[in-house]
């Protein structure tokens, strides 16, 4: 079955609570990112704590392997269950991120190539696949590929195998659903379900359409 994440953009703690109650029942995990994190602090996490889904966290961490080593031992003390990091940055730094969250019993997952139009300007020619194969040498959980872009999911899946594919640029993005869900482990949804008028109605139907 696909999983549906929602990735919780909102700035505020009230309304991300309230999206994340309401939908808790159709989704298997959140990701939260920047956005949130800045707004409200990490304090964020024991907020959603009671909702017992997974927390991701999506700081596309790209730096040397000290730092990030660093920036995971926060992120998972601070009680997340998974992080996202970049690949570009190198086997060494992409290795430690993996390492940190297994020492966690956590998950690490690599973005292999993102959802926008501006993402083909350096990630297509090889550098994608290339980051793919190096999610599978450094035992990453998994992979991030764009849903705007089915065929390049298609050619990530020959090299990753049966690791998992999360895949974000669903509905805003242009993204379709139905699509996407059968090439993937995992939709990773944001606007889509927390600018609906009925957040939990949307995710309910998000969670339908996967299945
Ligand atoms: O377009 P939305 O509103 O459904 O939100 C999509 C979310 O996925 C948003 O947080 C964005 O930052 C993230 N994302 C992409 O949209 N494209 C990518 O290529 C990668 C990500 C991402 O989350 O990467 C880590 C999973």
């Amino acid at each position: 079955m696909t999983e549906l994440i929602l990735s919780l953009d909102v700035l505020d703690r009230k309304q991300a609570v309230s999206v994340a109650e309401s939908c808790a029942p159709f989704i298997d995990a959140i990701k939260i990112g920047y956005p949130l994190v800045l707004s409200t602090g990490l304090s964020i996490v024991s907020d959603l704590a009671d909702l017992a889904l997974p927390l991701i966290a999506d700081f596309k961490v790209a730096d040397i392997p000290n730092t990030n080593r660093l920036i995971c031992e926060a992120v998972f003390s601070a009680g997340f269950d998974a992080v996202i990091a970049h690949g570009f940055v190198g086997a060494d730094a992409a290795r430690t991120c993996v390492e940190v969250a297994h020492r966690h019993s956590g998950a690490a997952y690599i973005v292999a190539e993102m959802s926008h139009p501006g993402a083909t300007e350096f990630f297509h020619g090889g550098v994608a696949e290339r980051i793919a194969e190096l999610a599978v040498t450094c035992r990453a959980d998994g992979i991030i590929a764009p849903a705007t872009r089915p065929e390049r999911i298609a050619r990530l899946r020959e090299i990753v195998g049966s690791k998992a594919i999360y895949s974000p640029g669903v509905g805003a993005q242009g993204g379709d659903p139905d699509e996407v869900a059968r090439l993937v482990d995992g939709i990773i949804v944001g606007r889509s379900i927390y600018e609906a008028e009925n957040p939990g109605a949307e995710a309910e139907r998000l969670s339908r359409i996967r299945r």
